[in-house]
């Protein structure tokens, strides 16, 4: 299947470049990195989908190809390495995130972290597999025990808006809150029952083009943090959660004092 074609052609592409010297550069500051090897990867993977699909769209993170996604019937949404922070000063926990749209509507998602070498999948209606085996996650956490992860905490506009202060309040109801810096692999560990709920401010289009299919499949919830469904290639805040804890997460984040 291309996209899971891809995602490992990115992953072996990755380790090759990564036997020399990474090439860093600054994009709007100095916590939004961009490396050579982002670019080479998005390149990479257009160059594979064009081979085969040449009328798609594709929406990736750098921008290498013009794309107005109204304007196709179909649309991949490529990030070629989600959590650069991580891959430039770790060299780990980083992920290649790929996502197929027809009109509007994800029918393939792959995230592949290439470092475990783990690659998440997920057609529309058929479940999500790891590593080609199906995974089938128990969902009955309560919050007590839920291991959260989000951006709350860094997040400008989360701060400002006293969103920060409610993700502190929630640490103290959860079992655990991490930040792991690498929105499409969080995702992942949701549906796959790693962690219980993912929460972010802002994410864009290609950040969360396969994750969001990945939660749906795997039985867990996915919206905005209003609750509203999640909009088509535009940026949006996100929770992801198991069922069983969404409605409190949902009700926590959108109740007005803090
Ligand atoms: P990136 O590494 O592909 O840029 C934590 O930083 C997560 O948020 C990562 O998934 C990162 O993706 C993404 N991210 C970084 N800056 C962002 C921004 N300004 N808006 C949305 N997502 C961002
Ligand atoms: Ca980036
Ligand atoms: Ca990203
Ligand atoms: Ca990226």
């Amino acid at each position: 299947m291309l996209a899971r074609r891809c995602a490992l052609s990115a992953g072996k592409l990755i380790e090759e470049m990564l036997v020399h010297p990474l090439e860093v550069m600054y994009k709007t500051s100095s916590s939004d990195l961009v490396t050579s090897v982002d670019r080479a990867v998005e390149q990479m993977v257009i160059d594979e989908i064009f081979k085969v699909y040449p009328d798609h769209g594709i929406l990736g993170e750098e921008g290498l190809v013009a794309c107005e996604p109204s304007k196709f019937e179909t649309v991949w949404m490529i990030d070629p390495i989600d959590g650069t922070t991580n891959f430039v000063h770790q060299r780990q926990n980083y992920c290649v995130s790929i996502a197929a749209y027809h009109r509007g509507v994800c029918e393939v998602g792959v995230v592949y972290d290439p470092t475990r070498q783990e690659l998440f999948y997920a057609e529309r209606g058929g479940g999500i597999f790891l590593n080609d085996a199906p995974l089938r996650v128990k969902r009955n956490k309560e919050m007590k025990e839920a291991l959260i992860s989000t951006s709350l905490f860094w997040n400008r506009r989360a701060m400002k808006n006293g969103l920060s202060e409610k993700a502190q309040r929630l640490a103290h109801r959860a079992r655990g809150v991490r930040i792991y810096g690498v929105a499409a692999l969080e995702l992942a560990y949701v549906a796959a029952g790693r962690l219980d709920a993912y929460i972010s401010p802002g994410l864009n289009a290609w950040d969360l083009g396969a994750g969001r299919l990945l939660v749906e499949e795997s039985g867990c919830k996915i919206s905005t943090i209003e609750g509203k469904e999640l909009p088509f290639a535009e940026r949006t805040s996100v929770l992801a959660a198991n069922p069983n804890i969404y409605d409190f997460l949902l009700e926590f984040l959108t109740e007005y004092t803090v």
